[in-house]
C-alpha cells in the first residue's frame, strides 16, 4: 500500500503544526504507516487536476493506491478505522470516540478558526475589540464544557484515540492564548498529546518541509 498526502510547499503556519496535513501526518505516525508527501503551491491547489482530488482546492488530499480522499476528518477516520491504536475495539466506545472526533471538527474548531481569522485580518477595524469579545466568549463556551467533560481524565473517553488527536490539533490553534491557559486541565491535555512520539515525528516532518522552503527561498 502506498499512501501519499498533499501539503503546502511553503506553509503559512511556518511549520508550527497548524496546517491540516499535520493531523493526517500524526494519524499515520500513530498507525505506523509510511507515507509520501506531494508538496503544492497555492496556485497548484486551484488547478483542475488537483481539484479532481480535493474539490475545494485545499490541503490535505490523501491517495492510497486507487482511493482518493479529502477532508482531514474523513482521512483520519479512514486511517483509524483500518489500523489499530486510534479507535477502541468496543462498538459503543468506538461510536463515542467518533462523536468526539466530530465534536472537535464541528463544534470546537469553527469558533477557534473564526477567532484566529479575526485576529489576523480584522484587528485594525474600529469594531475589532467588540467583535473579539464576542469571539472569545464563543470559544470559552466550548472550552468550559470540554474542561468539564475531561475533568482529571487523561483523554476524552478512555484511552487515547483519533478523537484526542483531532481535539489536540484543534486546541493547538489557540497557541499560547490566555483563553486556553484559563483551563489548566486543557493545557495539560494538549501537552500530553504533543508529548506523544508520533506527534513529535509528524511535527518534525512538517517543520522540515517549511525549513527547506525557506532555504530554497
Ligand atoms: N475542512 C478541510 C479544510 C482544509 C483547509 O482549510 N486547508 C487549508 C490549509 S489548513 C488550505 O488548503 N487553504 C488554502 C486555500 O483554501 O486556498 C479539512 O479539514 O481538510
Amino acid at each position: 500500500m502506498t499512501i501519499t498526502i498533499t501539503a503546502f510547499a511553503a506553509s503559512p503556519d511556518r511549520g508550527r503544526g497548524l496546517a491540516r496535513d499535520f493531523r493526517v501526518r500524526w494519524a499515520l505516525e500513530e498507525a505506523g504507516l509510511p507515507y509520501e508527501v506531494q508538496l503544492l503551491s497555492f496556485e497548484a491547489l486551484k488547478q483542475p487536476d488537483y481539484l479532481a482530488q480535493q474539490p475545494f482546492g485545499q490541503i490535505p488530499a490523501y491517495r492510497e493506491d486507487g482511493l482518493i480522499l479529502f477532508e482531514s476528518g474523513a482521512i483520519v477516520l479512514h486511517i483509524a478505522e483500518r489500523h489499530p491504536g486510534l479507535l477502541p475495539a468496543d462498538p459503543a466506545a468506538r461510536a463515542r470516540a467518533i462523536s468526539w472526533l466530530f465534536a472537535a471538527l464541528n463544534t470546537v474548531e469553527p469558533p477557534i478558526v473564526e477567532r484566529s481569522m479575526a485576529l489576523m485580518l480584522e484587528g485594525d477595524r474600529p469594531w475589532a475589540a467588540e467583535r473579539m469579545a464576542m469571539l472569545d466568549a464563543n470559544v470559552a463556551k466550548c472550552l468550559v464544557q470540554l474542561a468539564r467533560h475531561l475533568g482529571d481524565a487523561e483523554w476524552l473517553d478512555g484511552g487515547f484515540s483519533a478523537a484526542d488527536l483531532m481535539m489536540v490539533t484543534v486546541l493547538c490553534r489557540l497557541g499560547a492564548s490566555e483563553l486556553l491557559a484559563a483551563y489548566p486541565a486543557l493545557t495539560a491535555y494538549v501537552a500530553r498529546g504533543e508529548a506523544r512520539p508520533a506527534y513529535q515525528r509528524a511535527f518534525a516532518a512538517q517543520l522540515a518541509v517549511f525549513e527547506a522552503s525557506q532555504k530554497a527561498g
